[in-house]
C-alpha cells in the first residue's frame, strides 16, 4: 500500500466520527504530507460517504434526506468508504460552494462494480452533475453502446456535457472514443473537472486535460445543486471534493498518487 495512502487511512478513522456538526477539512486529514496538504487546502466542499452522505465540509445544514435520492448505502472506497449509486441513486448538495464565477474544479473517484460492457445497452450512469434551474447545467456520464436495427451505432463512451447555458455553444469533451479494458469493473479511476471562464477540462487519471470551449463566460445563474451519482448500473463514487482553484497535471499527478 502506498505510503501516502496508509496515512490517509489512518487520519481518515481517525477523522470518521465527524458529521456536519464536526467539520473536518480534507487538508487536516491529509495532514501528515505536506504536499497533499498543500494542493487540498483550497477545498470548499468534501463528501467522503463515511456511512453518510452529509458533505464533511462545506455545504453545512445540509441533512440525510434532503441530501439523497433513493437509497443510501456504502462499500469499502478509495479511502474508506464509498457512495454505492445504483437505480439512479444521488447525493444532492446545494451549489454555493460551486462557484463558476472564478476558476475552479472538481475532483472524485469512480469504480465500476456492474456495468454491462457485452453488448449494446444505451444505458447512462450519471456519475457527476449539477442542477439547474431553466438554465446552464454540465457533468460527467458514462454511455453505454447504442444498437439501432443490430448496428452498432455509439460506442461505450465517458465523456462531460455542458448544455444550456444561454448564449453558448452546447459542449461535450470525449474523454476517449470508447472505454478501454481500464474500465473493466473494479478498477478505480480519477476523474478532474475544471472550469476557467468560458472553458472546461477534464482528464481522467492523470492523463492530460482534454477541453471544451463554451464561446462564452460560464454563467452561473440557475445552477442550483450539485448532484453526485444518479447512475443505473451499480457504481462507486468516493472522495468528492470542490476545490477553489482548478487542478493543474502537477496536483492530479499527486491526486492519482494517493
Ligand atoms: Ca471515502
Amino acid at each position: 500500500m502506498p505510503r501516502a495512502l496508509t496515512y490517509v487511512l489512518a487520519a481518515a478513522l481517525i477523522a470518521m466520527p465527524a458529521r456536519a456538526d464536526e467539520p473536518v477539512h480534507p487538508a487536516d486529514v491529509y495532514a501528515q504530507d505536506p504536499v497533499v496538504r498543500e494542493l487540498l487546502s483550497d477545498v470548499v466542499f468534501w463528501a467522503n460517504f463515511e456511512g453518510t452522505p452529509e458533505p464533511v465540509w462545506g455545504a453545512p445544514h445540509v441533512e440525510r434526506d434532503q441530501a439523497l435520492d433513493g437509497e443510501f448505502a456504502t462499500a469499502p472506497g478509495i479511502v474508506g468508504q464509498a457512495f454505492v449509486s445504483e437505480g439512479r441513486s444521488r447525493c444532492r448538495y446545494p451549489a454555493a460552494d460551486l462557484d463558476l464565477t472564478r476558476p475552479g474544479g472538481i475532483s472524485f473517484w469512480v469504480c465500476p462494480v456492474a456495468w454491462d460492457r457485452s453488448e449494446p445497452t444505451g444505458i447512462r450512469n450519471n456519475l457527476f452533475g449539477t442542477n439547474y434551474d431553466n438554465q446552464g447545467y454540465f457533468g460527467v456520464n458514462r454511455m453505454a453502446a447504442v444498437a439501432e436495427g443490430g448496428r452498432q451505432v455509439q460506442n461505450d463512451m465517458l465523456y462531460l456535457y455542458a448544455e444550456n447555458f444561454p448564449g453558448a455553444n452546447r459542449t461535450y469533451i470525449q474523454l476517449g472514443d470508447t472505454l478501454g479494458p481500464e474500465w473493466e469493473n473494479g478498477i478505480w479511476h480519477l476523474i478532474v473537472v475544471n472550469w476557467k471562464g468560458s472553458h472546461f477540462e477534464v482528464s481522467v487519471d492523470g492523463g492530460g486535460l482534454k477541453s471544451g470551449d463554451l464561446g462564452v463566460a460560464i454563467d452561473p445563474t440557475g445552477v442550483s445543486e450539485i448532484l453526485v451519482g444518479g447512475c443505473q448500473e451499480r457504481t462507486l463514487i468516493d472522495e468528492f471534493m470542490v476545490h477553489r482553484t482548478p487542478l493543474t497535471a502537477a496536483d492530479i499527478s499527486v491526486l492519482c498518487a494517493l
